[in-house]
């Protein structure tokens, strides 16, 4: 176990998944984190177990990422010592439903724009101004390769994800000026995540979409983010695309069993 670090890693969407694994990657490292969904037993329970194992201080942060009142209050919340984060991984988001344009469901689309664009746009607007202020600091989005490549039925959540991919490039032409490093990872299919239960509604038959072939996981890519962070400070990795070895796009997956 490395020595605990000054300055704290904020996490969203931290209860599970790519957001957990990255709370547990940053935690073995030594980082105080800030860990934020919105489930709050889950988030206590993994800030009890990053504490026994690592000795690391974590703050949980209990809100609604689409409520912006609601991420204000829970970033003023913090004691000041919290609010200079040294990375911000915009991890929050999600897909909800599976249908062609003409048979979406307003709800569905209006929870991905409020969570994966708006969501990330609040918190990095709270966040943005501490590193601006101290001429340091790191801001990671989790793009998708829905940022880079459309499929059928991904419609609005390839349009959110082209967003954030968006976001990412000019975020970065707006902060390199103060020092800041924006980047992102563009992970495809990626299991031990709530991604496709999430996606269908809570379908389990739908959602096995990862039975024939051996997809990423979580830990995947949260090391892809601790690698672009720990680049030495003239180093910025901008994007890192990622996929199973039997995925070679969106639309070409080799579902042959699970051969890797
Ligand atoms: C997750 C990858 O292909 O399901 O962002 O959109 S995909």
């Amino acid at each position: 176990m490395e020595k605990q670090k000054e300055l704290p890693i904020f996490i969203t969407g931290a209860s599970s998944g790519i957001g957990r694994a990255c709370a547990e990657i940053f935690g073995s490292h030594g980082h105080p984190l800030i860990v934020a969904g919105r489930r709050r037993e889950k988030l206590e329970k993994l800030r009890d177990q990053l504490v026994a194992e690592f000795g690391i201080e974590v703050q949980v942060l209990c809100f609604d990422i689409r409520d912006s009142k609601a991420c204000r209050k829970a970033w003023e919340s913090l004691e000041e010592k919290w609010k200079r984060p040294d990375l911000l991984i915009n991890n929050a988001g999600l897909a909800k439903g599976f249908h062609p344009i003409h048979e979406g469901m307003e709800e569905d689309w209006e929870t991905m724009i409020d969570t994966n664009i708006k969501g990330l746009l609040y918190i990095t607007r709270l966040v943005a101004p501490t590193m601006v202020d101290r001429k340091k600091g790191q801001i990671i989005n989790v793009c998708s390769t829905a940022g880079h490549e459309t499929y059928p039925n991904g419609n609005v959540y390839c349009a959110t994800k082209h967003a954030v991919d968006a976001l990412t490039k000019s975020m970065r032409l707006d902060l390199h000026t103060h020092g800041i490093r924006v980047g992102q990872v563009s992970p495809g299919h990626v299991e031990e995540t709530e991604f496709a239960i999430t996606r269908f509604g809570g379908d389990k038959e739908k959602a096995a979409i990862y039975k024939d072939f051996n997809p990423l996981r979580s830990r995947d890519v949260a090391e892809a983010i601790y690698f672009i962070y720990s680049r030495p400070a003239h180093v910025n990795v901008q994007d890192i695309q990622l996929m199973g070895t039997q995925q070679a796009s969106s639309n070409f997956i080799h579902r042959s069993g699970r051969i890797y």
